[in-house]
This record gives structure tokens, sequence and C-alpha cells, in this order.
């Protein structure tokens, strides 16, 4: 018997995602997924928001590798709260095929955030979305900051579209790279040059040090399955202003999705629409990621 049971209106992840018709890249990396648990090895944490269904490692590699992809950016998801377990235990466990984002708090010592660097973890991530965090210390976020820039590391941040005027000047004044995840939430049935996303394009055409994650259509759709065509030019513009600086992922196991639960591989059958060249496809893919995670 688990000693975790599942929210009832949870979502578990598709069970047999189909084969993408969209072949990625030898070497593509799914810059944005998570484990969870096992809670029985892994517990979640006290103050999470909600508690998933398992997801361990080994089904994110089987999805992994049945996707057509060969590296996964595992990034830490707030049910773990600030214990980076079983994230590192994937890490350690990946043969060098993965790395990690994770969530530290200002207590944690030098020589915990060494061992964590020696495990391939590369960035912190600052979680701005009520919905899934109580506090927003921004003190000892700037603290953090100062802190993992010795390190090299970046940081990932997560907020809702909404938020970002008031957001705005504490996110440009962080000193490392900063990677947005899922360009910022756009809400999609606004146009795509209108001025809540010009606003997000602007903080990355400013600020040299800004990428974005081009995912999650399945969150920021309107339209739904399987083509997500609302997210598409949102996406698309992102890919095609800043190409250096993108990043995809899969999202897996797709946390708190009440809609519905995607197809993970009509989600890779995005992956065309929003980045329509090799080239650019190359540097979602392997260049980017490669850079900002495995240092090539
Ligand atoms: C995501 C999105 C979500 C959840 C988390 O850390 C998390 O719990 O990131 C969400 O609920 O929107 O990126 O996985």
């Amino acid at each position: 018997m688990s000693t975790f049971t599942m929210d009832p209106d949870w979502l578990p992840f598709h069970p047999a995602p189909s084969k993408p018709v969209y072949m990625p890249p030898a070497g593509a990396v799914d810059a944005h997924c998570h484990v969870f648990g096992p809670g029985d090895r892994f517990p979640y944490a006290p103050e999470r928001k909600y508690t998933p269904c398992d997801a361990p490692k080994e089904k994110l590699r089987e999805l992994r590798d049945h996707l057509g992809f060969s590296r996964n950016v595992i990034v830490q998801a707030t049910c773990h709260g600030a214990d980076n377990r079983a994230l590192v235990d994937a890490l350690r466990t990946s043969s060098d095929l993965a790395r990690g984002v994770v969530t530290i708090r200002g207590d944690f010592t030098d020589e915990r955030l060494a061992e964590l660097d020696a495990a391939g973890v590369r960035g912190v991530r600052f979680n701005f979305v009520k919905r899934l965090v109580d506090v927003l210390p921004f003190d000892a976020l700037r603290q953090i900051s100062g802190r993992i820039k010795e390190l090299g590391w970046h940081i990932v941040i997560y907020f809702e579209s909404s938020e970002l005027p008031e957001l705005y000047d504490f996110f440009t004044s962080l000193p490392t790279v900063v990677v947005v995840d899922h360009m910022g939430r756009p809400d999609v049935s606004k146009p795509v040059d209108g001025p809540e996303f010009e606003l997000f394009i602007k903080m990355m055409r400013e600020h040299p040090n800004f990428w974005s994650k081009v995912s999650c259509p399945e969150r920021l759709s309107r339209e739904g399955p399987p083509d997500y065509s609302d997210v598409r030019p949102f996406a698309r513009r992102v890919v095609e202003t800043f190409p250096d600086r993108v990043l995809w992922g899969t999202d897996w196991p797709h946390p708190n999705m009440k809609s519905h639960m995607p197809d993970d591989g009509r989600l890779v059958d995005v992956i065309p629409h929003i980045a329509p060249t090799g080239e650019l496809q190359r540097k979602l893919l392997i260049d980017n990621p490669m850079r900002l995670y495995w240092h090539t």
C-alpha cells in the first residue's frame, strides 16, 4: 500500500503515447520534465499543493527513448518542495544523460550546493505561480541568485503573464542567465502582437541573458489537442526572434493538467510547426540545451 494517494482529480500521464511523426534530430534534449517519487522512496513535501501519481525516473527514460530524444533536463516540481532527492537520484543514474534544475533554500550550505553541482545540477527554479507556492521571499531569492552565480548556474522562473508587469524589475535585475518557463504563460486568446506578449518579447529583446522554453502548448491552449494551433504563433515568434535562446520540453508527467492529458507523441509533432527549418530545430533541440546544460 502506497504512503501517498494521488489527488482525486489528478490526471495520470498518458499510458501509451503515440510514436511522433516528426523525428527529432539525433542528440535532442527534452529540456523540461519532472520526476515524481516514487512517494514510498522519495516522499512528497508536507507543504505541497498537490499529490501527484508517481512518475519515476524509469518511466521518464522509457518516454525519452520512445519519443526519440537522447537527454533530459529534469526540473524540480513543487510537490517535492526543496527536497531534491528524487531528482538527484535520477541524475546520478543517468550515465550523464540528464541535468537538473533544483529548488534550494537560503540555509543550504556551500557543501550541499557543491554536491548538487557534482550530480549535474545547473540551475535553480523560482516559482511565482500563486496556486503552487505560498510566499515569494524576494530577499532570499536575491541572496540565492548571488550564490548560484558563483557556481555558473542559471535561474528558471515560472510565472503567470498577468504578473509580469509587477515582477519585471525583479526578474531583469537577476544576475545570471534567466530561463522563462513556457513563454511566461501567455493568454493565447489575446493577439500575438498585443501588449501583453509584447512585454515578454521586450524582456527577451532588451536582456540578452533571458532565454525561453517554448513548451506546454497543452497548458496554454484554448483550442486543445492534437494541434494546439492557437499556441503555435506565440512559440514560433519566440523561436524565430530568439533562435539561440530557446529550449523545448515535454513537461512530462504534465502536473495539474485538468482539461486533458496530452499524448506526448503529438506534442513532439508540434515542434516543426514552431521551428520550421532544420537549423531552427537543431538550435532548439540540441545546440542551445547542450550549451546551457552540458557546456558544449
Ligand atoms: C510545470 C507546470 C506546473 C507545475 C509545476 O513545480 C510544479 O509543481 O511546475 C503547473 O502546475 O503549471 O512546468 O510542470
